[in-house]
């Protein structure tokens, strides 16, 4: 493609850009109207740093929704089908938003910072619309805005020394989804997490005008480990079945379709937005399930149509919701949305954007 995209208010840069520019990235997407790097020009690397050593992203475009005030943790509470009764200060929960339908309208994070104090990590929806419609509609007393945070992923193998060597071996203490001060002259936090199965840390940099400066730092402690810019890596993250909210969900997509049942409690209070409809379709069974497909084709496939389409004999079955050649399996994978009818083992067949149909068999999840 020779397109560009002009630069305008509406596509946000990162706190992390000019170092990005600087340090070669190749291409763009756009993710909570921000630009994300996708691509530094060699996938291959890319992976590899990944899955052997350590990568740094710029995920800044996880942007922060944050309630604030005395009603903070009911508003919280109101947003989200898994009970937070219990949820301990200093740990992030993966959650999923849903609508009165039942249908998740993102798949964020959830921080409490402190009793009065929580942030949405968000995926890609304008989730603080809704949280400060629901916060005005039911009269709770609290903030809803995005603070100054820059989330930058250090992911692979090699991240927790590299994390070790700036801040301390108590790093290494650090439980999954845990949040920790950091003692620094730049205000951040540190968290065991990121969008990868590989091990690793997102650090919340809290002031956008010291981003080149934390990434310079990053970089210079991760020299010694073969450090260099990545960005969510499409190959290990089907591999590794990571949810893509709008990649592989659609505006009829329910937590139990997408292997989000643990992180749902039915007896969340009556009042939790969504919890009566889940609470349904749980007790009539939901129509779809997510599965893998290995692809009977030995090189790698062209990028198939968006959301291509999944047939038993003349029986359309469901999507291909995101594909790619694992370098794990050497295979082409893919993640699919599909009937319930569906089973792992079954052949399916593709079809491909030439109007053949390419075969393949279904599976579990995660792939590896
Ligand atoms: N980090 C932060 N914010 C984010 C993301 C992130 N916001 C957008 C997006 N990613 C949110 N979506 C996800 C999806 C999956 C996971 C995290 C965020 C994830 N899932 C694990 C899994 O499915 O195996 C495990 C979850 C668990 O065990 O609790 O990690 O990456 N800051």
């Amino acid at each position: 493609m020779s397109h560009q995209i002009s630069p305008s208010p509406r596509v946000r840069r990162s706190a992390f850009y000019n170092s990005t520019v600087r340090d070669g990235v190749k291409s763009f997407s756009t993710y909570n109207h921000m630009l994300i790097p996708i691509s530094f020009g060699d996938p291959a690397a890319e992976y590899k740093r990944l899955t052997e050593g350590v990568a740094m992203w710029d995920v800044a475009v996880e942007r922060q929704v944050e309630l604030s005030g005395p009603d903070a943790g009911k508003l919280a509470q109101a947003l989200c089908p898994r009970n937070l009764a219990d949820m301990p200060i200093g740990m992030g929960w993966y959650v999923a938003i849903c609508d009165h339908r039942g249908t998740i309208i993102n798949d964020p994070i959830l921080l409490k910072l402190s009793e009065t104090r929580y942030w949405f990590s968000i995926a890609d929806s304008d989730l603080l619309l809704w949280a400060r419609a629901v916060a005005g509609e039911r009269g709770y007393q609290v903030n809803v805005f995005e603070p100054d945070v820059s989330p930058l992923a250090v992911q692979g193998p090699m991240a927790e020394d590299v994390i070790a060597d700036m801040f301390g071996d108590w790093v290494r203490e650090i439980k999954h989804f845990e949040v920790r001060e950091v003692e620094d002259d730049i205000p951040m936090l540190i968290a065991r997490s990121g969008w990868s199965k590989q091990g690793g840390f997102e650090i919340y940099l809290m002031d956008h005008y010291r981003g080149d400066e934390l990434w310079d730092r990053v970089r210079t402690a991760g020299e010694k480990y073969g450090i260099g810019p990545g960005a969510p890596n499409s190959q290990e993250r089907v591999e590794s079945g990571l949810l893509s909210w709008g990649g592989d969900t659609d505006d009829e997509t329910n937590p139990f379709e997408v292997r989000m049942t643990r992180f749902v409690d039915l007896d969340a209070p009556d009042d939790v937005i969504g919890i009566q409809a889940l609470r349904r379709i749980k007790e009539e069974g939901p129509r779809r399930w997510q599965l893998g497909i290995k692809l009977d084709v030995e090189d790698a496939l062209p990028p198939l149509d968006q959301w291509s389409e999944l047939r038993q004999g003349d029986m359309f079955v469901g999507h291909v919701t995101a594909h790619t050649f694992s370098p794990k399996l050497q295979k082409n994978i893919g993640l699919c949305l599909v009937s319930r009818e569906v089973k792992s083992g079954d052949i399916v067949y593709v079809t491909l954007p030439t109007g053949q149909h390419c075969k393949g068999e279904m599976c579990k999840l995660p792939f590896v």
